[in-house]
């Protein structure tokens, strides 16, 4: 009987922890630009360190404040800055990568509580199906820039 409850505990001990992710992947300085009067489209900004030593990859993310989450890079095309959604966020082996204005972010859609002083949980999905969730807090910037 001993050993039975003994493989339990271990059973259920591995089933908690997938990986150990949770010491491998680390949540940096999240935020959310406050959205003008009248918009409801609003990005977010983190970082991310993968201390593993294999390559990781960020899936998904989604918030119950808003309709949909996606993930959004920024590229030079004709001269001009434009966003462009990507299925996942690779990185590689013991590296951190940096969700930015100006660079990757993450897009809200459909949320009417980006304004400071309130916290936006999210919850973002790793390709391993890992999860966590993050309280995002949501800032006014200092720059004009739009993203
Ligand atoms: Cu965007």
């Amino acid at each position: 009987m001993i050993r039975l409850v003994m493989m339990m505990c271990l059973v259920m001990i591995s089933a908690c922890s997938p990986q150990g992710s949770e010491a491998e992947i680390i949540i940096e300085g999240p935020w959310i630009r406050e959205t003008p009067p009248g918009r409801t489209v609003a990005a977010g900004y983190l970082e991310i360190q993968n201390n593993s030593e294999s390559k990781r990859a960020l899936v998904k993310a989604q918030s119950p404040e808003a309709s949909r989450m996606e993930i959004h890079t920024m590229e030079h095309t004709d001269g001009m800055m434009r966003m462009r959604q990507v299925d996942r966020l690779e990185m590689p082996a013991r590296s951190t990568v940096s969700l930015e204005p100006g660079g990757l972010h993450l897009m809200l859609f459909d949320i009417e509580t980006a304004k400071v002083g309130n916290h936006v949980p999210v919850t973002l999905t790793f390709d391993d199906g890992w999860e966590i969730e993050i309280r995002f807090p949501v800032r006014r910037p200092g720059s004009g820039h739009q993203h």
